[in-house]
């Protein structure tokens, strides 16, 4: 039930950890205020907890028995006097039991109804509820399929390649392609148990294949009493296996008019729901312009600053007025996209083993800044990076006056860049913006998988061979040059090692 009345906010326990967590107390506390974070045993030391105004230990390091019972998150935040939940994203932000539990709780939660989520948590109810708003779905069936033949016959109608879709799925999780008549038994058989074991909803409806498609999503804000509006567009289309890697506002493939139409589309869906709150409308635009509702998320994006950056919002600032009760801070007349942002995600993945995670402790951590530069991160030099979540450390966002000034800044921040501790991708972001595609804005979903080959890709050297190699070279640097004036030229520059590797590595630019 969406509440009018306005609700007193002063102190929120974040329900969430690592770079978000922090993002979230930033805002709270620009706000007055008051934090209270939440911790597993491995995360005693995390910046979160040594950024939020309170902490309370919440359980041993598996998040099913930490960040994921919300029994022991509601307990907390009523110990703490706090008078809401704030639950990030991933968790429990999209768990409609543990919204009501905290709405049972006399607490709010600052985010969208139960009844949200789990519209937009069924494919189908989704798919329905859009179609009566008058927004494009992609062509296929509104109803579960459960007959072989009956889905070739669809599939037949709307012509191969078609994906079988898990109703209880998202995400990319319980999708299969089938490419002809002879495949659909065993695929959709098999669909239907995965869907059945992952979800505990076996439920699978057949959709045309858009191959090559690009992946573009709508940011909205809604009033949770039927007014939204949206906050234009991101780019999402370099993902990897479903996670995505880079993302871009505003996105290079629409004209005014797209954008126009996709964005209007977002605002119908908000206020078909009687949204509240941030989400984002999920479309995938087909080679021929084409765009097509795909999902949506109910709860504040990983990517959410580039559209921070460029539209000039808080959108953290925005969910937790609403949740006050006191509706959208924005106008929709007054929101323009002014320049261009790309976000980085910095994961603890090593590119040379298939992205395989990496653990240890950050040793460096030295993300260069500059105009135009916003750092979310979650760690800090010295913190041991936990195996048990998800391998993000941190976003680099990068603003531009224009696409191609972003792109120049981006390289060169990337380049300036140290991180040592743990292997991470980095590198592949450097690689990814020099690539043709890229630079042109064509890319698409395919992008990582046809254009990065891991088995081409430098191995992933050990941190501490890679600081070894850096100081060679820059130690054959310096004698080359007569040890750049050093005052002790009989020392080399070993102190300053890092400066000179630096220099070194933009100079090699
Ligand atoms: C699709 C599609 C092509 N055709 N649906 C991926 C996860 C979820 N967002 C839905 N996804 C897709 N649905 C039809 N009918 C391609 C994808 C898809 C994708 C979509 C957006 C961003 C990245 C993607 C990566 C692979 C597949």
């Amino acid at each position: 039930m969406s509440t009018t009345s306005p609700r007193e906010i002063n102190k929120v326990l974040i329900a969430n950890r690592g770079e978000i967590a922090v993002r979230l107390i930033r805002g709270l506390k620009e706000m007055g205020i008051a934090t209270v974070a939440v911790y597993s045993d491995v995360d005693r030391e995390a910046l979160h907890v040594l950024c939020a105004d309170e902490a309370v230990p919440i359980g041993p390091a598996p998040a099913v028995e930490s960040y994921l019972v919300g029994e022991k998150i509601i307990a907390a935040a009523l110990r703490c006097g706090a008078q809401a939940i704030h639950p990030g994203y991933g968790f429990l932000s999209e768990n409609g039991a543990f919204c009501d539990a905290v709405e049972a709780a006399g607490l709010v939660f600052i985010g969208p109804t139960a009844e949200s989520m789990a519209v937009m948590g069924d494919k189908l109810s989704a798919r329905r509820k859009m179609r009566t708003s008058g927004v494009p779905v992609v062509p296929g069936t509104d109803e579960a399929v459960t007959d072989p033949g009956k889905a070739q016959e669809i599939a037949d109608q709307i012509g191969y390649p078609v994906l079988l879709k898990a109703s209880a799925g998202g995400g990319g999780k319980g999708m299969r392609i089938v490419n002809a008549p002879q495949e659909m038994a065993s695929a959709l058989r098999e669909t239907r148990g995965e869907a059945g074991a992952a979800f505990g909803n076996d439920a699978i409806f057949v959709e045309k294949y858009i191959t090559a498609p690009k992946h573009i999503e709508v940011q909205v804000l809604g009033d949770g009493r039927g007014h939204a509006i949206h906050l234009f567009e991101r780019e999402c289309s370099v993902q990897r296996r479903h996670q995505k890697v880079i993302e871009e506002c505003p996105s290079p493939s629409l004209t005014p008019a797209l954008r126009e139409e996709i964005c209007a589309a977002a605002v119908r869906t908000a206020e078909a729901i009687s949204y509240r709150g941030a989400g984002t409308v999920e479309f995938i635009l087909a080679p021929d312009g084409s765009f097509f509702f795909l999902e949506m998320n109910t709860r504040l994006q990983v990517e959410h600053p580039v559209t921070e950056m460029v539209v000039g919002v808080d959108l953290v600032r925005a969910m937790v007025e609403v949740a006050r009760g006191g509706g959208i801070i924005y106008r929709q007349e007054d929101l323009r996209q002014r320049g261009w942002a790309l976000e980085f995600r910095i994961y603890a993945e090593d590119p040379g083993r298939n992205f395989a995670p990496s653990i240890g402790k950050i040793a460096t951590l030295n993300i260069a800044g500059g105009p135009g530069v916003r750092l979310d991160s979650g760690v800090y030099e010295g913190f041991a990076v936990p195996i048990h979540y998800d391998p993000m450390l941190a976003k680099l966002i990068v603003w531009g006056e224009t696409r191609d000034l972003a792109l120049a800044r981006s390289r060169r921040v990337l380049r300036e860049s140290v991180l040592h501790g743990v292997t991470h991708n980095l590198p592949f972001h450097l690689w990814a913006i020099d690539q043709p595609s890229f630079r042109d804005g064509s890319y698409t979903t395919h992008f990582v998988a046809d254009h990065f080959d891991p088995s081409t890709w430098l191995p992933g050297l050990a941190d501490d061979a890679r600081t070894a190699l850096l100081q060679a070279a820059v130690l054959c640097e310096a004698g080359r040059r007569g040890n750049g004036g050093d005052a002790n030229p009989a020392q080399p520059p070993v102190g300053n090692w890092h400066r000179n590797a630096l220099r070194a590595m933009t100079r090699n630019t």
